[in-house]
C-alpha cells in the first residue's frame, strides 16, 4: 500500500512550526534583555517527500526504520554571527527541558572533506497529537552566516553536478570554504568591539522607538523583519 505521506509528515510539520517559534523566542528574549543574541535568524523545513524517497533508496532505509534512521525529516537551522555564538547556542539547547539531545556532530572541529562546517544536533522532540504524545527526531544545524553562505552555494552547485564537481570547481569550493572560515576568525578577533557597537546601535533604536511612540510615529524596520522574527 502506498504511504500516506501527509499523515506521516504531520507530526514533523508541527515540530518544525513549534521549534521555529521556540528558537526565535530565544532570540527575542536576548533582545528584550538588551544583551547580545547568539541567534541571528532561524529557518526550518520538512524534507520534501521526493528527497526522503531518494535518501531512503541511497541509504537503503526501509519503511519501518524511516522514523529512526532518517534524522533530518524535520530540519531547523540557526544562523549565528560568531563561531563562539554557535557553542553558546549548543549549551542553551542542552539546557532545555522540552527536548532531548540524542546525537551531536561538530563539523566545525571536524570539517567535512567538502569544506562543510556546521554544528549538528539531533534531538528527540515530543509532539502532542490528538491520539497522544509522539516523539520525533529533528536535526538542528547551527552555523555562522559565513558558513551558511558557503553551504547554500555549494548545495546548489551540488544539485547541478550531482556531487560530481569538475576538479577546478572542487578546488575553488574548498578554497572558498577556508576563506569563509578566515572571515569568521577575523570577525571573532574583533567580536567585543562589534558587539559593543551593536549594543549602542540597538540602544539608539530603542530610544527612537519610545520617542516615536510618544509622537505617534510608526517605526518600520522591514529589512530586518523577515527571517529575524
Ligand atoms: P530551498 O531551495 O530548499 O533552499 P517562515 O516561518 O514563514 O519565516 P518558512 O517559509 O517556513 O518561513 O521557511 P523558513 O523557515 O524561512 O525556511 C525555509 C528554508 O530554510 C528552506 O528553503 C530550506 O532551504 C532552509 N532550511 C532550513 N532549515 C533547514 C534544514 O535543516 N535543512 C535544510 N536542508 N534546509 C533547511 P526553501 O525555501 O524550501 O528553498
Ligand atoms: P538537504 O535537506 O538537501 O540539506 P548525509 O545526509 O548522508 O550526507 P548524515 O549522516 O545524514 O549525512 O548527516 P549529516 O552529514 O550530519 O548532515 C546531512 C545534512 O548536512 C545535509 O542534508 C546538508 O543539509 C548538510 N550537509 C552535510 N554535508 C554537507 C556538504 O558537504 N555541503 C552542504 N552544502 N551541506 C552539507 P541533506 O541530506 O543533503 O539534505
Amino acid at each position: 500500500m502506498p504511504k500516506d505521506w501527509d499523515l506521516f509528515l504531520m507530526p514533523y510539520r508541527q515540530a518544525v512550526d513549534e521549534l521555529k517559534i521556540k528558537l526565535r523566542g530565544m532570540r527575542k528574549q536576548f533582545q528584550q534583555e538588551n544583551s547580545h543574541t547568539p541567534i541571528e535568524f532561524v529557518t526550518g523545513r520538512v524534507k520534501p517527500v521526493d528527497s526522503i524517497i531518494e535518501k531512503m533508496q541511497r541509504r537503503q532505509v526501509t519503511d519501518d526504520l524511516l522514523e529512526q534512521d532518517m534524522q533530518d525529516i524535520a530540519g531547523l537551522r540557526i544562523m549565528c554571527q560568531f563561531v563562539e555564538d554557535i557553542y553558546q547556542v549548543v549549551d542553551l539547547i542542552h539546557q532545555r527541558a522540552d527536548l532531548e539531545v540524542v546525537e551531536e556532530r561538530d563539523y566545525i572541529t571536524n570539517v567535512k572533506p567538502s569544506g562543510y562546517r556546521s554544528y549538528h544536533i539531533v534531538i528527540s522532540y515530543p509532539v502532542q497529537m490528538v491520539h497522544g504524545e509522539k516523539h520525533i527526531l529533528a536535526e538542528i544545524q547551527i552555523r555562522t552566516l559565513s558558513m551558511n553562505f558557503w553551504a547554500t552555494i555549494e548545495h546548489s552547485l551540488n544539485y547541478k553536478y550531482q556531487g560530481a564537481f569538475p576538479e577546478e570547481i572542487n578546488e575553488r569550493l574548498k578554497r572558498a570554504a577556508e576563506a569563509a572560515f578566515m572571515l569568521d576568525q577575523e570577525m571573532s578577533a574583533i567580536r567585543e568591539e562589534i558587539q559593543e557597537a551593536q549594543q549602542l546601535f540597538s540602544y539608539g533604536k530603542g530610544q527612537q522607538t519610545s520617542d516615536d511612540q510618544v509622537t505617534g510615529n510608526q517605526v518600520t524596520d522591514n529589512d530586518h523583519e523577515d527571517k529575524r522574527k
